[in-house]
């Protein structure tokens, strides 16, 4: 969670100076959940993601320098520089892909888990989306179709309230999701997002149940972004502002999810401080070997630009 924090946080700067040229949507605030997932999942396993993808990639076991030449357009990106930071890919680590259509990546994690459920080769496949998804037809197409061929894969909703700027409840009569899951017999659970706890055990059972064949799972996280919907803030005409109330935000910044996992490991005596600062000191050596990796990269060759991204 702290990696992702410091990548994250390291991206504000390059995003404003505008040398990261490719939309940002970082995921400062939402860690516990691809941290906790994907720590109940195995190597072998897949993940498909959205356009806010960095935390999915780098707790699937992406790296990070390959990360970060990416955003910043570099021939050694994960994705040689042609995707960006919402293209991220890491198939050695099962990372299968991220794409910016909303819901775009359901259906390809349902193709997946098809395959392997008919290769029996007992993979896992989760389907990271966030609320606004659940507006697509899509979604509820992969849940049938899913719950029909009982696949091995968990619909992982990121609900962090807002999508772009638009409030869950102007457009949804109820702010929950996971009860979408029931009509179409999908077992189905809402967790605290922000607390890594109950998210790694939430994912482990889905995956336990997957792995038995008992699947599909679907799980609702609540969360919430500490960052603007794209780059640091929400830079709407021209204003460096947010749009949602300051009580929200400060309510949910007090729920930070490394602030509550930090209290929970002091107050068991499971880390002490320089422990944590250890941490800390080795996630911030790992973001600047990796910006001084991609800086030193080079750009793609100018004729070589569409190489790569068309099959020939
Ligand atoms: C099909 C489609 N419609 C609209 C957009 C524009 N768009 C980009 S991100 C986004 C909001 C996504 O919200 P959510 O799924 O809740 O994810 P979050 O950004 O909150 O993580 C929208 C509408 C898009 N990329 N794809
Ligand atoms: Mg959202």
């Amino acid at each position: 969670m702290t990696r992702i924090r410091f990548c994250e946080e390291s991206l504000v700067e390059p995003i404003l100076s505008g040398e990261a040229r490719c939309p940002v949507h970082l995921y400062s605030g939402e860690e516990a959940i691809a941290t906790g997932v994907c720590a109940a999942l195995e190597k072998q396993d897949y993940v498909f993601s959205t356009h806010r993808s960095h935390g999915h990639y780098l707790a699937k076991g992406g790296d990070m320098a390959a990360l970060i030449a990416e955003i910043l357009g570099k021939e050694d990106g994960c994705s040689r520089g042609r995707g960006g930071s919402m293209h991220l890919i890491d198939p050695e680590n099962g990372m299968m892909g991220s794409a910016p259509i909303v819901a775009g990546t359901i259906s390809l994690a349902l193709g997946a888990a098809l395959a392997s459920s008919i290769r029996k080769d007992r993979r896992v496949t989760v389907s990271f989306f966030g609320d606004g998804a659940a507006g697509e037809g899509v979604l509820y197409e992969s849940l049938n179709f899913a719950s029909l061929r009982k696949l091995p894969i968990i619909f992982a909703c990121e609900n962090n309230f807002y999508s772009t700027h638009l409030h869950i409840r102007e457009c949804r009569v109820n702010d929950t999701i996971y009860k979408i899951g029931t009509p179409f017999c999908v077992e189905s659970h809402r967790v605290e997002g922000n607390d890594v706890l109950l998210v790694f055990e939430a994912a482990k059972d889905a995956v336990k149940k997957c792995r038995r064949g008992q699947g599909p799972v679907f799980l609702e996280f609540t969360t919430y972004r500490q960052r603007g919907h794209v780059g640091p803030d929400d830079n709407i005409q021209g204003a460096h502002t947010d749009i949602r109330p300051q009580e929200e935000m400060a309510k949910w910044l007090k729920k930070d999810p490394i602030k509550k996992i930090e209290s929970y490991l002091i107050k068991n005596k499971i880390m002490n401080k320089e422990e944590m600062e250890k941490t800390q000191r080795q996630a911030e050596k790992e973001v600047l070997e990796a910006h001084d990796f991609a800086h030193k990269a080079p750009y793609p060759k100018k004729g070589e630009l569409t190489k790569h991204v068309f099959k020939e």
